[in-house]
């Protein structure tokens, strides 16, 4: 194992002999050195790197450079850029050829950790933390108030969508991540659009849940055309639901994905804690429209005052708006498990979207 720069180099080529005292004894016989610098090798996703083998060096000559990136991308060129689009942790590999034909590889660890995009509602701003709380980007919100935030693709790349409801004026804005642009906006259904999240099933939804008309809606991320909507009557089937305290003060919205489905929709209930997990069953057929159904019983989750849900890592993450935290909480027993996130900027929290 050898530092260069703040690369670990892992996995040390497999070559004859004890590799020890230097770069020199690392030398195989006959076999190319290989040399990974890349920059930085750690940060918050979206991570674009710059990689350089040109330091690598073989007996005759390095004939072809080919790098693997461990998402199923790779580069045959010496140095150039990367940017991984996921969160998590990637092994990068660099096998460089000699003109005899001989070869060598060797290994770079790449973490790259997740980000927190929040609203505030407070003063009207838009943050990208890492999960330690440190803000990583501020934006200042297109209106004021901004509610619920989501990420959701729409022609072919990802956006920020934020829900806004100031000035009397209800507007979803759509974001350029990487500066905060406003690149487009619709008006919101309803009168008070809360939270929002990004189903990423077909069609592709943002839905959006507003206190005021109490209502679940399914909107075109293009162009916010509304495509369905659900109100407080849709749900009087359901023996789960009270309607005194149904989409009254809605504290937070989160898809989730199901294999070979359309995944699930999650709301949270402010006025009693609670967590409904809704199934989405799309239409069959022209004439039937996509059906919500509340699945099992709602699950407490015992904080006074939540404004906004994330699903990530298989926990439930919420924000509690009077303790100033983004807290994990376990969805077997709605309880927390110790693990929060704390001093971030802002006084208000509103939306919360863990980008992975
Ligand atoms: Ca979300």
């Amino acid at each position: 194992m050898k530092r260069l720069g703040n690369v670990r180099l892992l996995l040390a080529v497999a070559l004859a002999g004890v590799c020890a005292g230097g770069l020199a004894s690392c030398l195989g016989p006959g076999g190319p050195q290989v040399t990974i610098t890349v920059t930085p090798s750690s940060g918050v996703v979206p991570l674009t790197i710059a990689f350089d083998g040109t330091s690598s060096t073989a007996a005759g000559g390095v004939t072809t450079y080919h790098w693997v990136f461990g998402t199923g991308d790779e580069s045959y060129e010496s140095t150039g850029t990367y940017t991984f689009v996921h969160a998590g942790t990637f092994v990068l590999s660099l096998t460089v050829r000699a003109a005899d034909g001989s070869s060598s590889t060797e290994s770079a660890e790449i973490v790259v950790g997740p980000a927190v995009w929040i609203t505030d509602s407070n003063l009207g701003r838009i943050y990208k933390l890492d999960m330690s709380g440190k803000a990583l980007l501020t934006f200042n919100s297109p209106s004021p108030q901004p509610q619920g935030i989501t990420l959701a693709e729409a022609e072919g790349r990802l956006w920020l969508f934020v829900a806004c409801q100031g000035g009397g004026l209800q507007r979803i804005y759509r974001l350029d991540p990487t500066d905060g642009s406003v690149t487009g906006e619709f008006s919101a259904p309803g009168q008070s659009p809360r939270e929002l999240t990004y189903g990423a099933d077909t069609p592709k939804r943002i839905w959006c849940v507003d206190g005021t008309s109490r209502t679940f809606y399914a909107l075109d991320p293009t162009t916010g055309q509304v495509f369905e909507s659900f109100g407080l009557s849709y749900f009087n089937s359901f023996p789960q639901v009270r309607k005194d305290s149904f989409l009254r003060t809605p504290a937070g919205l989160d898809w989730t994905p199901q294999a070979l489905a359309s995944g699930y929709l999650w709301y949270l209930e402010g006025e009693n804690g609670l967590l409904f997990k809704m199934k989405i069953v799309p239409s069959y057929d022209i004439m039937s429209g996509t059906q919500l159904e509340l699945v099992g019983d709602p699950l407490h989750v015992p904080i006074s005052a939540v404004t906004a849900i994330d699903w990530d890592g298989g926990y439930l993450w919420v924000v509690d708006v009077n303790e100033h935290e983004i807290v994990q909480i376990d969805p077997e027993t709605g309880e927390r498990t110790g693990v929060k996130i704390t001093r971030f900027p802002g006084a208000a929290t509103a939306g919360m979207e863990i980008e992975r």
